[in-house]
């Protein structure tokens, strides 16, 4: 079986659908398509939209489904309960994050970046829903002190650096995506529990963080 994963390198739901394979070890090809390419992600699943598993020329869409495939191939590792105080979590900082976010990562040497074109497509497609990407782009602004008070929150819900529940679950899968999206911000603080955990999924995952790149 031939496993190939069409990703952004900045997509959350990439980084989602890219966790599974590292968690389980399980071996992927990871392609990274162009942010322009319309006709790539629409002649696979009928729709511009990544991520997309193709398992021997047969097309997936949807990290939750893709993760879910996955996880029923061998033993499972999702096998924690959820608490819905991780998304409530999530869904709390998401505002202040796409804010941040979406500015730096236009601005990120991304492969699916790496023309021009591709770069000002995401500009045009993503500026829109959060206003003039400059605006957001100074370090220290309300919304990074958001984030900072937010990781406080979050630090004492951690229990353990390998698992936010103690034992691995989806809401791995969703707080490292977010926290993977939040590297890309400049001026975070994160407590040590929160520092402890992201660095232990990244490695579990194989999914860098894109500290490097923080702005
Ligand atoms: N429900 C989808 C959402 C995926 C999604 O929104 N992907 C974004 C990238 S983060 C996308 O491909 N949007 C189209 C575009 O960027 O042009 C999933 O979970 O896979």
């Amino acid at each position: 079986m031939t496993r190939t994963l069409y990703v952004y390198e900045h997509c959350p739901f990439c980084v989602k659908a890219r966790m599974i394979f590292g968690l389980k070890n399980i071996p992927v090809e990871v392609k990274y398509l162009l942010n322009d390419d319309e006709a790539g992600p629409i002649g696979m699943i009928g729709k511009k939209m990544l991520p997309i598993l193709d398992e021997d020329g047969h097309f997936m869409g949807e990290s939750l489904d893709i993760i879910a495939h996955i996880d029923n191939v061998g033993e499972k590792v999702l096998v924690g309960t959820p608490d819905p105080a991780i998304a409530a979590w999530i869904s709390a900082v998401e505002k202040s994050l796409y804010k941040l976010m979406l500015p730096r990562v236009a601005c990120a040497p991304f492969p699916e970046f790496a023309t021009t074109g591709a770069r000002a497509y995401f500009v045009r497609k993503k500026e829109p829903s959060v206003g003039e990407f400059a605006a957001f782009l100074e370090e220290g602004s309300d919304f990074v002190a958001a984030i900072n008070a937010a990781l406080q929150v979050l630090a004492p819900q951690i229990r353990s650096a390998e698992a936010v529940n103690g034992v691995l679950s989806t809401d791995d899968i969703h707080l490292f995506a977010a926290l993977h999206s939040i590297s890309i911000i400049k001026g975070v603080i994160y407590p040590p529990e929160v520092e402890a955990y992201r660095q232990a999924l990244s490695r579990r995952s194989k999914v860098p963080l894109l500290d490097e790149h923080a702005a």
